[in-house]
Protein backbone atom coordinates (compact mmCIF):
# COMPACT_ATOMS: atom_id res chain seq x y z
CA UNK A 1 0.00 0.00 0.00
CA UNK A 2 1.40 3.32 -1.17
CA UNK A 3 2.78 5.92 1.63
CA UNK A 4 -0.36 8.00 0.71
CA UNK A 5 -2.78 4.92 1.21
CA UNK A 6 -0.63 4.34 3.96
CA UNK A 7 -1.36 8.20 5.42
CA UNK A 8 -5.08 7.66 5.12
CA UNK A 9 -5.52 4.43 6.81
CA UNK A 10 -3.47 5.97 9.47
CA UNK A 11 -3.88 10.10 9.21
CA UNK A 12 -2.26 10.53 12.55
CA UNK A 13 1.02 8.88 11.10
CA UNK A 14 1.05 12.48 8.88
CA UNK A 15 2.64 15.18 11.38
CA UNK A 16 5.41 12.77 12.96
CA UNK A 17 6.17 11.56 9.01
CA UNK A 18 6.46 15.17 8.57
CA UNK A 19 8.99 15.62 11.50
CA UNK A 20 11.03 12.46 10.72
CA UNK A 21 11.65 13.43 7.16
CA UNK A 22 12.91 17.10 8.34
CA UNK A 23 14.47 15.80 11.26
CA UNK A 24 16.71 13.61 8.83
CA UNK A 25 17.73 16.28 6.24
CA UNK A 26 18.57 18.49 9.68
CA UNK A 27 21.07 15.70 10.39
CA UNK A 28 22.57 14.96 6.75
CA UNK A 29 22.90 18.88 7.19
CA UNK A 30 25.16 18.66 10.32
CA UNK A 31 28.06 16.58 8.23
CA UNK A 32 31.56 18.23 9.51
CA UNK A 33 33.59 19.89 7.43
CA UNK A 34 36.99 17.80 7.60
CA UNK A 35 36.95 15.08 4.79
CA UNK A 36 37.75 12.20 7.67
CA UNK A 37 34.38 13.31 10.00
CA UNK A 38 32.65 14.16 6.77
CA UNK A 39 33.36 10.63 5.01
CA UNK A 40 32.23 8.37 8.66
CA UNK A 41 28.48 11.12 9.29
CA UNK A 42 27.92 10.05 5.60
CA UNK A 43 28.81 6.75 5.56
CA UNK A 44 26.82 6.40 8.86
CA UNK A 45 23.41 7.81 6.97
CA UNK A 46 23.82 5.31 4.32
CA UNK A 47 24.31 2.04 6.02
CA UNK A 48 21.99 2.55 9.23
CA UNK A 49 19.29 4.69 8.83
CA UNK A 50 17.79 3.20 12.30
CA UNK A 51 20.59 4.49 14.34
CA UNK A 52 22.20 7.51 12.40
CA UNK A 53 19.45 9.58 13.36
CA UNK A 54 19.15 8.66 17.33
CA UNK A 55 23.23 9.13 16.83
CA UNK A 56 22.96 12.43 15.65
CA UNK A 57 20.82 13.22 18.56
CA UNK A 58 23.47 12.89 21.22
CA UNK A 59 26.24 15.62 22.08
CA UNK A 60 29.23 16.09 20.10
CA UNK A 61 31.67 14.52 22.16
CA UNK A 62 29.99 11.54 22.69
CA UNK A 63 28.08 11.35 19.33
CA UNK A 64 31.39 11.38 17.52
CA UNK A 65 32.55 8.31 19.68
CA UNK A 66 29.42 6.61 19.09
CA UNK A 67 29.98 7.27 15.51
CA UNK A 68 33.18 5.85 15.06
CA UNK A 69 32.15 2.65 17.59
CA UNK A 70 29.69 2.04 14.84
CA UNK A 71 31.51 2.05 11.78
CA UNK A 72 34.50 0.22 13.47
CA UNK A 73 31.91 -2.68 14.25
CA UNK A 74 30.20 -2.71 11.30
CA UNK A 75 32.65 -2.78 9.17
CA UNK A 76 34.05 -5.86 11.49
CA UNK A 77 30.71 -7.56 10.81
CA UNK A 78 30.90 -6.71 6.96
CA UNK A 79 33.84 -8.94 7.01
CA UNK A 80 31.51 -11.64 8.52
CA UNK A 81 28.47 -11.78 6.85
CA UNK A 82 30.48 -11.26 3.64
CA UNK A 83 29.77 -15.34 2.79
CA UNK A 84 32.29 -15.09 -0.17
CA UNK A 85 35.14 -15.00 1.65
CA UNK A 86 37.00 -18.23 3.09
CA UNK A 87 36.71 -19.06 7.06
CA UNK A 88 41.02 -19.79 6.85
CA UNK A 89 40.87 -16.27 5.37
CA UNK A 90 38.25 -14.34 7.58
CA UNK A 91 38.84 -16.15 10.91
CA UNK A 92 42.55 -14.13 11.18
CA UNK A 93 40.99 -10.94 10.56
CA UNK A 94 37.79 -11.04 12.36
CA UNK A 95 40.79 -11.63 15.46
CA UNK A 96 43.21 -9.19 14.20
CA UNK A 97 40.41 -6.59 13.77
CA UNK A 98 41.03 -4.33 16.92
CA UNK A 99 44.91 -4.19 16.21
CA UNK A 100 43.73 -2.63 12.10
CA UNK A 101 41.56 -0.08 13.41
CA UNK A 102 45.27 1.82 14.98
CA UNK A 103 46.32 1.70 11.21
CA UNK A 104 45.95 4.04 8.50
CA UNK A 105 46.87 1.73 5.77
CA UNK A 106 44.77 -1.36 6.41
CA UNK A 107 41.94 -2.11 4.18
CA UNK A 108 40.78 -5.54 2.89
CA UNK A 109 38.33 -5.05 -0.16
CA UNK A 110 35.22 -7.15 0.99
CA UNK A 111 30.93 -6.39 1.08
CA UNK A 112 28.92 -5.06 -1.24
CA UNK A 113 27.35 -1.09 -1.99
CA UNK A 114 27.78 1.41 0.67
CA UNK A 115 29.60 -1.17 2.92
CA UNK A 116 32.10 -1.95 0.37
CA UNK A 117 32.77 1.95 0.66
CA UNK A 118 33.18 1.95 4.06
CA UNK A 119 35.75 -0.75 3.63
CA UNK A 120 37.69 0.64 0.90
CA UNK A 121 38.29 3.82 2.74
CA UNK A 122 38.20 2.33 6.03
CA UNK A 123 41.41 4.73 6.70
CA UNK A 124 38.95 7.87 7.30
CA UNK A 125 37.48 5.65 10.48
CA UNK A 126 41.27 4.70 11.46
CA UNK A 127 41.98 8.63 11.27
CA UNK A 128 39.41 9.64 13.14
CA UNK A 129 39.54 6.95 15.41
CA UNK A 130 42.91 8.14 16.46
CA UNK A 131 41.58 11.63 17.22
CA UNK A 132 39.11 10.20 20.41
CA UNK A 133 39.94 10.26 24.07
CA UNK A 134 41.83 7.67 25.63
CA UNK A 135 39.02 6.43 27.39
CA UNK A 136 37.06 6.01 23.92
CA UNK A 137 40.05 4.49 22.09
CA UNK A 138 40.42 1.83 25.35
CA UNK A 139 36.54 1.31 25.24
CA UNK A 140 36.18 0.81 21.36
CA UNK A 141 39.52 -1.57 21.47
CA UNK A 142 38.28 -3.75 24.07
CA UNK A 143 34.76 -4.93 22.45
CA UNK A 144 36.40 -5.40 19.01
CA UNK A 145 38.37 -7.42 20.04
CA UNK A 146 35.96 -9.26 21.86
CA UNK A 147 33.52 -9.05 19.05
CA UNK A 148 36.40 -10.13 16.51
CA UNK A 149 37.14 -13.34 18.62
CA UNK A 150 33.68 -14.16 19.75
CA UNK A 151 32.50 -14.11 15.68
CA UNK A 152 35.48 -16.10 14.68
CA UNK A 153 34.51 -19.03 16.89
CA UNK A 154 30.56 -19.22 15.44
CA UNK A 155 32.66 -19.03 11.93
CA UNK A 156 33.00 -22.37 12.73
CA UNK A 157 30.61 -23.57 14.86
CA UNK A 158 26.66 -23.92 14.15
CA UNK A 159 24.27 -22.29 16.76
CA UNK A 160 23.34 -25.11 18.21
CA UNK A 161 21.58 -24.73 21.97
CA UNK A 162 19.67 -21.60 23.12
CA UNK A 163 23.01 -20.94 25.41
CA UNK A 164 24.76 -21.16 22.27
CA UNK A 165 22.10 -18.28 20.77
CA UNK A 166 22.43 -16.62 23.56
CA UNK A 167 26.19 -16.60 23.40
CA UNK A 168 26.57 -15.78 19.90
CA UNK A 169 23.65 -12.77 20.35
CA UNK A 170 26.34 -11.12 22.94
CA UNK A 171 29.31 -11.02 20.93
CA UNK A 172 27.20 -9.34 17.97
CA UNK A 173 24.67 -7.25 19.90
CA UNK A 174 25.35 -7.82 23.56
CA UNK A 175 29.12 -6.78 23.66
CA UNK A 176 27.69 -3.51 22.40
CA UNK A 177 25.35 -3.18 25.06
CA UNK A 178 28.38 -3.09 27.66
CA UNK A 179 30.27 -0.89 25.16
CA UNK A 180 27.88 2.01 24.87
CA UNK A 181 27.71 1.98 28.57
CA UNK A 182 31.40 2.40 29.08
CA UNK A 183 31.09 5.20 26.40
CA UNK A 184 28.29 6.93 28.32
CA UNK A 185 30.49 6.51 32.07
CA UNK A 186 33.30 7.83 30.29
CA UNK A 187 31.49 11.06 28.94
CA UNK A 188 30.81 11.61 32.21
CA UNK A 189 26.81 11.64 32.48
CA UNK A 190 25.85 8.37 33.38
CA UNK A 191 26.48 6.28 36.20
CA UNK A 192 28.61 2.64 35.01
CA UNK A 193 25.70 0.18 34.03
CA UNK A 194 25.82 -3.54 34.76
CA UNK A 195 27.31 -6.02 32.47
CA UNK A 196 23.86 -8.12 33.01
CA UNK A 197 21.42 -5.25 31.93
CA UNK A 198 23.63 -3.91 29.43
CA UNK A 199 23.98 -7.02 27.23
CA UNK A 200 20.12 -7.41 27.72
CA UNK A 201 19.54 -4.53 25.84
CA UNK A 202 21.62 -5.97 23.28
CA UNK A 203 20.11 -9.29 23.02
CA UNK A 204 16.62 -8.07 23.14
CA UNK A 205 17.48 -6.26 19.62
CA UNK A 206 19.30 -8.76 17.88
CA UNK A 207 16.90 -11.31 18.37
CA UNK A 208 14.62 -9.59 17.13
CA UNK A 209 16.40 -8.62 14.05
CA UNK A 210 17.05 -12.23 13.98
CA UNK A 211 13.28 -13.58 14.07
CA UNK A 212 12.72 -10.63 11.97
CA UNK A 213 15.35 -11.70 8.69
CA UNK A 214 14.87 -15.20 8.94
CA UNK A 215 13.51 -15.50 5.42
CA UNK A 216 16.46 -13.58 3.96
CA UNK A 217 19.53 -15.29 5.76
CA UNK A 218 18.28 -18.46 4.90
CA UNK A 219 18.07 -17.05 1.50
CA UNK A 220 21.70 -15.60 1.61
CA UNK A 221 23.91 -16.86 -1.28
CA UNK A 222 25.99 -18.68 -1.98
CA UNK A 223 25.53 -19.51 1.94
CA UNK A 224 22.58 -19.66 4.32
CA UNK A 225 23.44 -17.50 7.24
CA UNK A 226 21.44 -19.96 10.24
CA UNK A 227 20.97 -18.45 13.81
CA UNK A 228 17.92 -19.68 15.13
CA UNK A 229 18.92 -22.12 17.44
CA UNK A 230 18.40 -25.96 16.64
CA UNK A 231 17.03 -26.81 20.03
CA UNK A 232 14.12 -24.57 18.83
CA UNK A 233 13.39 -25.47 15.80
CA UNK A 234 14.20 -29.05 15.69
CA UNK A 235 10.92 -29.74 17.77
CA UNK A 236 9.21 -28.30 14.50
CA UNK A 237 11.10 -29.68 11.41
CA UNK A 238 13.80 -31.69 10.60
CA UNK A 239 15.78 -28.64 8.56
CA UNK A 240 15.99 -25.15 9.05
CA UNK A 241 14.73 -24.08 6.25
CA UNK A 242 11.56 -26.53 6.02
CA UNK A 243 9.95 -23.79 7.38
CA UNK A 244 9.70 -21.67 4.68
CA UNK A 245 8.23 -24.07 2.46
CA UNK A 246 4.03 -23.60 2.22
CA UNK A 247 3.19 -27.61 3.60
CA UNK A 248 5.01 -26.57 6.54
CA UNK A 249 3.00 -23.33 7.07
CA UNK A 250 1.28 -24.53 10.65
CA UNK A 251 4.88 -25.56 12.29
CA UNK A 252 6.72 -22.46 11.21
CA UNK A 253 4.25 -20.07 13.06
CA UNK A 254 4.68 -22.10 16.13
CA UNK A 255 8.63 -22.26 15.71
CA UNK A 256 8.15 -18.59 15.39
CA UNK A 257 5.50 -18.05 18.31
CA UNK A 258 8.50 -20.14 20.34
CA UNK A 259 11.44 -17.60 19.16
CA UNK A 260 9.52 -14.78 19.71
CA UNK A 261 8.56 -15.94 23.32
CA UNK A 262 12.18 -16.36 24.10
CA UNK A 263 13.33 -12.86 23.43
CA UNK A 264 10.73 -11.60 25.22
CA UNK A 265 12.33 -12.98 28.57
CA UNK A 266 14.99 -9.88 27.97
CA UNK A 267 12.58 -7.06 28.50
CA UNK A 268 12.41 -6.67 32.03
CA UNK A 269 16.16 -6.16 32.17
CA UNK A 270 15.87 -3.76 29.31
CA UNK A 271 13.43 -1.41 31.27
CA UNK A 272 15.25 -1.50 34.02
CA UNK A 273 18.35 -0.21 32.07
CA UNK A 274 16.22 2.69 30.40
CA UNK A 275 14.60 3.54 33.75
CA UNK A 276 17.85 4.12 34.97
CA UNK A 277 19.52 6.27 32.60
CA UNK A 278 19.19 10.45 33.16
CA UNK A 279 20.44 12.10 30.11
CA UNK A 280 17.67 12.54 27.94
CA UNK A 281 19.30 12.30 24.63
CA UNK A 282 21.56 9.15 25.81
CA UNK A 283 17.39 7.82 26.90
CA UNK A 284 16.15 8.24 23.16
CA UNK A 285 19.22 6.94 21.61
CA UNK A 286 18.60 4.05 24.20
CA UNK A 287 15.36 3.61 24.48
CA UNK A 288 14.18 4.66 20.46
CA UNK A 289 15.32 1.21 19.00
CA UNK A 290 13.68 -1.17 22.26
CA UNK A 291 10.50 0.52 21.44
CA UNK A 292 10.88 -0.04 17.76
CA UNK A 293 12.04 -3.50 18.56
CA UNK A 294 8.63 -4.42 20.65
CA UNK A 295 6.64 -3.31 17.94
CA UNK A 296 8.61 -5.64 15.19
CA UNK A 297 7.76 -8.53 17.42
CA UNK A 298 4.31 -7.43 17.98
CA UNK A 299 3.76 -7.45 14.29
CA UNK A 300 5.98 -10.72 13.82
CA UNK A 301 4.09 -12.95 16.35
CA UNK A 302 1.61 -15.19 14.99
CA UNK A 303 2.38 -14.45 11.43
CA UNK A 304 3.78 -16.28 7.97
CA UNK A 305 4.42 -13.57 6.27
CA UNK A 306 7.96 -13.84 8.36
CA UNK A 307 8.21 -17.10 6.08
CA UNK A 308 7.11 -15.28 2.91
CA UNK A 309 9.23 -11.84 2.98
CA UNK A 310 10.73 -9.65 5.60
CA UNK A 311 7.73 -7.91 7.81
CA UNK A 312 8.41 -4.35 9.05
CA UNK A 313 6.69 -1.57 10.99
CA UNK A 314 4.81 0.84 8.55
CA UNK A 315 6.93 4.42 7.89
CA UNK A 316 4.32 6.34 10.02
CA UNK A 317 4.63 4.00 12.95
CA UNK A 318 8.30 4.10 12.90
CA UNK A 319 7.73 7.82 12.96
CA UNK A 320 5.60 8.21 15.61
CA UNK A 321 7.66 5.90 18.03
CA UNK A 322 10.25 8.16 17.04
CA UNK A 323 8.72 11.46 18.07
CA UNK A 324 6.79 10.20 21.21
CA UNK A 325 10.06 8.45 22.90
CA UNK A 326 10.83 10.92 25.04
CA UNK A 327 10.43 9.35 28.78
CA UNK A 328 10.24 6.36 30.61
CA UNK A 329 6.70 6.76 30.79
CA UNK A 330 6.13 6.87 26.86
CA UNK A 331 8.11 3.52 27.17
CA UNK A 332 6.32 1.81 29.73
CA UNK A 333 3.13 2.79 27.66
CA UNK A 334 4.61 1.53 24.15
CA UNK A 335 5.55 -1.87 25.67
CA UNK A 336 2.49 -2.29 27.93
CA UNK A 337 0.31 -1.16 24.39
CA UNK A 338 2.55 -3.65 22.00
CA UNK A 339 2.37 -6.55 25.04
CA UNK A 340 -1.65 -5.96 24.31
CA UNK A 341 -1.14 -6.51 20.97
CA UNK A 342 1.42 -9.16 21.00
CA UNK A 343 -1.22 -10.95 23.76
CA UNK A 344 -4.61 -10.39 21.65
CA UNK A 345 -3.03 -12.63 18.90
CA UNK A 346 -1.82 -15.49 21.53
CA UNK A 347 -3.93 -18.71 19.44
CA UNK A 348 -5.00 -20.94 23.00
CA UNK A 349 -3.67 -24.05 20.87
CA UNK A 350 -0.38 -22.69 20.17
CA UNK A 351 1.76 -25.32 22.35
CA UNK A 352 3.65 -21.94 23.81
CA UNK A 353 0.35 -19.84 24.55
CA UNK A 354 0.82 -20.05 28.18
CA UNK A 355 4.54 -19.51 28.62
CA UNK A 356 4.11 -16.79 26.06
CA UNK A 357 0.96 -14.90 28.18
CA UNK A 358 2.79 -15.43 31.46
CA UNK A 359 5.62 -13.55 30.29
CA UNK A 360 3.13 -10.95 28.73
CA UNK A 361 1.83 -11.01 32.18
CA UNK A 362 4.95 -9.61 33.52
CA UNK A 363 6.15 -7.09 31.57
CA UNK A 364 2.15 -5.51 31.90
CA UNK A 365 2.42 -5.88 35.56
CA UNK A 366 6.09 -4.19 35.06
CA UNK A 367 4.55 -1.80 33.68
CA UNK A 368 1.72 -0.88 35.60
CA UNK A 369 3.54 -0.74 38.32
CA UNK A 370 5.46 1.96 37.43
CA UNK A 371 2.30 4.07 37.93
CA UNK A 372 3.32 5.91 34.50
CA UNK A 373 0.81 4.37 32.18
CA UNK A 374 -1.65 7.33 32.23
CA UNK A 375 0.44 9.99 31.83
CA UNK A 376 0.75 9.13 27.61
CA UNK A 377 -0.13 8.81 24.25
CA UNK A 378 -1.33 5.03 22.70
CA UNK A 379 -0.03 2.98 20.01
CA UNK A 380 -3.40 1.11 20.04
CA UNK A 381 -6.25 3.20 20.81
CA UNK A 382 -7.49 4.48 17.39
CA UNK A 383 -7.05 8.25 16.94
CA UNK A 384 -11.09 9.14 16.98
CA UNK A 385 -12.88 8.78 13.64
CA UNK A 386 -14.12 12.36 13.58
CA UNK A 387 -10.56 13.47 13.39
CA UNK A 388 -10.15 11.20 10.38
CA UNK A 389 -12.80 12.36 8.38
CA UNK A 390 -12.43 15.77 9.42
CA UNK A 391 -8.51 15.20 8.38
CA UNK A 392 -9.77 13.80 4.76
CA UNK A 393 -11.98 16.74 3.92
CA UNK A 394 -9.13 18.80 4.88
CA UNK A 395 -7.10 17.21 2.65
CA UNK A 396 -9.47 16.93 -0.51
CA UNK A 397 -9.97 20.78 -0.05
CA UNK A 398 -6.65 21.54 -0.10
CA UNK A 399 -5.87 18.79 -2.97
CA UNK A 400 -8.66 20.69 -5.42
CA UNK A 401 -7.54 24.12 -4.73
CA UNK A 402 -3.64 22.91 -5.84
CA UNK A 403 -5.28 21.58 -8.69
CA UNK A 404 -7.82 24.45 -9.75
CA UNK A 405 -4.34 26.58 -9.72
CA UNK A 406 -1.86 24.44 -11.18
CA UNK A 407 -4.85 23.94 -13.99
CA UNK A 408 -5.62 27.51 -14.06
CA UNK A 409 -1.85 28.46 -14.31
CA UNK A 410 -1.46 26.18 -17.46
CA UNK A 411 -4.87 27.65 -19.57
CA UNK A 412 -2.97 30.89 -18.93
C1 LIG B 1 21.58 0.94 23.57
C2 LIG B 1 21.44 1.52 22.33
C3 LIG B 1 21.79 0.80 21.17
C4 LIG B 1 22.26 -0.50 21.26
C5 LIG B 1 22.38 -1.08 22.50
C6 LIG B 1 22.03 -0.34 23.65
C7 LIG B 1 22.84 -2.38 22.58
C8 LIG B 1 23.19 -3.08 21.43
C9 LIG B 1 23.08 -2.52 20.21
C10 LIG B 1 22.63 -1.24 20.10
C11 LIG B 1 23.46 -3.32 18.99
C12 LIG B 1 22.20 -3.89 18.36
C13 LIG B 1 22.50 -4.66 17.13
C14 LIG B 1 21.18 -5.00 16.45
C15 LIG B 1 21.31 -4.98 14.99
N1 LIG B 1 22.16 -6.11 14.54
C16 LIG B 1 23.24 -5.91 13.78
O1 LIG B 1 23.61 -4.82 13.42
C17 LIG B 1 24.00 -7.19 13.45
O2 LIG B 1 25.40 -6.91 13.41
C18 LIG B 1 25.96 -6.98 14.71
C19 LIG B 1 27.44 -6.74 14.66
C20 LIG B 1 27.76 -5.31 14.41
C21 LIG B 1 27.10 -4.37 15.42
C22 LIG B 1 27.11 -3.01 14.86
C23 LIG B 1 26.43 -1.97 15.72
C24 LIG B 1 25.04 -1.86 15.70
C25 LIG B 1 24.43 -0.84 16.42
C26 LIG B 1 25.20 0.07 17.16
C27 LIG B 1 26.59 -0.06 17.16
C28 LIG B 1 27.21 -1.10 16.43
C29 LIG B 1 27.35 0.87 17.86
C30 LIG B 1 26.74 1.92 18.54
C31 LIG B 1 25.37 2.04 18.52
C32 LIG B 1 24.60 1.14 17.85
C33 LIG B 1 23.50 -7.71 12.09
O3 LIG B 1 23.90 -6.80 11.09
C34 LIG B 1 22.88 -6.62 10.16
C35 LIG B 1 23.50 -5.87 9.04
O4 LIG B 1 24.55 -6.30 8.59
O5 LIG B 1 22.88 -4.86 8.68
C36 LIG B 1 24.16 -9.06 11.87
O6 LIG B 1 25.01 -9.17 10.97
O7 LIG B 1 23.78 -9.99 12.60
MG1 LIG C 1 26.83 -10.20 11.18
Amino acid sequence: MGSLGAVLKHPDDLFPLLKLKRAMKHAEKQIPPEPHWGFCYSMLHKVSRSFALVIQQLDTNLRNAVCIFYLVLRALDTVEDDTSIAADVKVPILIAFHRHIYDREWHFACGEKDYKVLMDQFHHVSTAFLELGESFQEAIEDITKRMGAGMAKFILKEVETIDDYDEYCHYVAGLVGLGLSKLFHASGTEDLLSDDLSNSMGLFLQKTNIIRDYLEDINEIPKSRMFWPRQIWSKYVIKLEDLKYEENSEKAVQCLNDMVTNALMHVEDCLIYMAALRDPAIFRFCAIPQVMAIGTLALCYNNIEVFRGVVKMRRGLTAKVIDQTKTIADVYGAFFDFSCILKSKVDMNDPNAEKTRSRLNAIQKTCRDSGLLNQRKSYVVKSNPRYNTAFIVMLIIILSVIFAYLSAKRTN
